[in-house]
């Protein structure tokens, strides 16, 4: 069935008939839409507008339902936060959206939206295999999910192996005359750290090149692209910043439960993160020591990984565990963050820091560290503080001048949270549903 999304922020009319529609899908893939619903739900269309004239209303866009598929890691990471919350996002704007993933992913556990699809994709276990084939079993289900779901677009995020997997997956359907667009959304570390890696570089080079379009979510994570891989240079990279749902991520009073953590008005510092190296959690904890050191105050960590172990023996080393509460892997990030006086991310590498801007909507102010995207979202001296890397001294008198003067504290909350807004939910999906809608009419089938 044909659907129609609306938005009222888009500044220029777009609006493509249900036939120049019909017009660019292969004319190979059997889910031709019916004809007669599509040129009623038109009439429907030509009927809103001139009623949306008639009551001057400004109505500046009117794009057609898209059946996009989204291909990400399903865990806590950053870039399946982002690709569950723009799915999310994409639903309750009318878009059918088909998660392809190895597991339910974490932020779609309490949702439930008709226009949300979720196919698992099982890897086998064969006495045969050391390792799992995920790549041969996520590209078939892609194939599947295409044929049977018959998708408009693919948009995989994170590129290893993702992409790959989708221009596998791509080129099977080509084979069964069926078309498909993949759009690739580079989100850091696949650049950073993983992708430079000289054993899986060739296969990230071929798969951007053989993406459809590719977006990535800061400038900075443009640049480092285009550093780490030469021979990409001609393809153009978007870039379109992470978003936080402000409906959700705003401050909350939550007096009882700042007073339990903080029963003598301690402020609260707060980190949050996967706890891996990249991260410097110890940073976190030997900052704080310092500033404990001078004021009462209180640390909550959130999140798990590979690192939380090294990281609570420092904190028994210093001795200060018991100002510091390890919260683990949290839901609620948001109330959590509603209690927070300042936020800390000493990250070596941070493509964009979404914590960071969650924090941000919360009228967190953040300190952080002058690395990657970090400084297109934090301004120094106005919504927080950068350090240099491992400045631990810089990191403690930074969060010291912020709690110290209740001015400055004041002050950096709020531009905190005026900066959030303008990475607000509704205003970056229409980015991504732009970058789709162009990908589409350029697909030549
Ligand atoms: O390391 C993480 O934070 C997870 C990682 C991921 O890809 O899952 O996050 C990256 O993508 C996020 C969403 O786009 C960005 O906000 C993070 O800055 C980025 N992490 C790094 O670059 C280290």
């Amino acid at each position: 069935m044909r659907r129609v999304c609306i938005s009222t922020v888009r500044n220029k009319v777009k609006h493509r008939s249900a036939a120049q529609h019909e017009a660019r899908r292969p004319c190979t893939h059997e889910h031709q839409r019916n004809a007669v619903q599509g040129h009623a739900q038109e009439i429907k269309n030509f009927i809103f507008l001139q009623t949306a004239k008639a009551t001057n209303l400004q109505i500046n866009v009117l794009s057609l339902a898209m059946k996009i598929g989204i291909v990400c890691y399903p865990t806590y990471g950053g870039s399946g936060v982002v690709a569950t919350e723009l799915g999310k996002a994409l639903a309750e704007k009318g878009h059918e959206v088909h998660f392809i993933t190895y597991s339910r992913p974490v932020r779609l556990e309490d949702f439930f939206s008709t226009n949300i699809y979720y196919h698992e994709v099982n890897v086998n276990a064969y006495p045969l295999f050391e390792y799992k084939p995920y790549e041969t079993a996520l590209a078939s289900m892609i194939v599947d999910v295409v044929r049977y779901q018959k998708l408009d677009i693919l948009h995989v995020h994170y590129a290893i192996p993702h992409a790959a997997c989708a221009f596998m997956a791509q080129q099977i359907l080509k084979s069964m005359g069926i078309s498909i667009p993949f759009v690739t959304t580079l989100h850091g570390t696949d650049i950073t750290i993983v992708g430079r890696d000289a054993s899986v570089e060739p296969v990230i080079t071929f798969s951007i090149l053989q993406s459809d379009a590719v977006s990535a979510v800061s400038n900075s994570l443009k640049q480092d692209t285009y550093n780490n891989f030469p021979n990409i240079k001609n393809k153009p990279i978007e870039v379109i910043y992470n978003f936080v749902d402000t409906q959700r991520f705003y401050r909350k009073k939550l007096d009882h439960f700042k007073k339990a953590i903080s029963p003598n008005n301690e402020p609260i510092i707060c980190h949050s993160s996967n706890f891996r190296k990249v991260k410097n959690v110890d940073d976190v904890i030997r900052a704080f020591d310092l500033i404990r050191k001078e004021i009462p105050a209180k640390l909550l960590l959130i999140g798990d990984g590979p690192e939380r172990t090294n990281t609570e023996h420092l904190c028994r080393e210093l001795g200060n565990c018991g100002d510091i509460r390890f919260l683990g892997k949290q839901d609620a990030i948001e109330d959590i963050l509603s209690i927070s006086d300042v936020f800390m991310l000493p990250s070596s590498a941070e493509s964009f820091g979404l914590a960071a801007l969650e924090a941000m909507a919360c009228g967190v102010p953040v300190v952080a560290t002058r690395v990657g995207g970090l400084p297109e979202l934090v301004t120094h001296g106005e919504t927080g503080f950068l350090a240099k890397e491992h400045d631990i001294q810089g990191l403690a008198k930074s969060t010291l001048e912020i709690l110290e003067s209740p001015q400055i504290h004041q002050k950096f909350r709020e531009n905190a949270y005026n900066t959030a807004m303008k990475f607000e939910k509704s205003k970056i999906v229409l980015q991504y549903e732009d970058f789709y809608e162009r990908v589409l009419e350029k697909a030549v089938y």
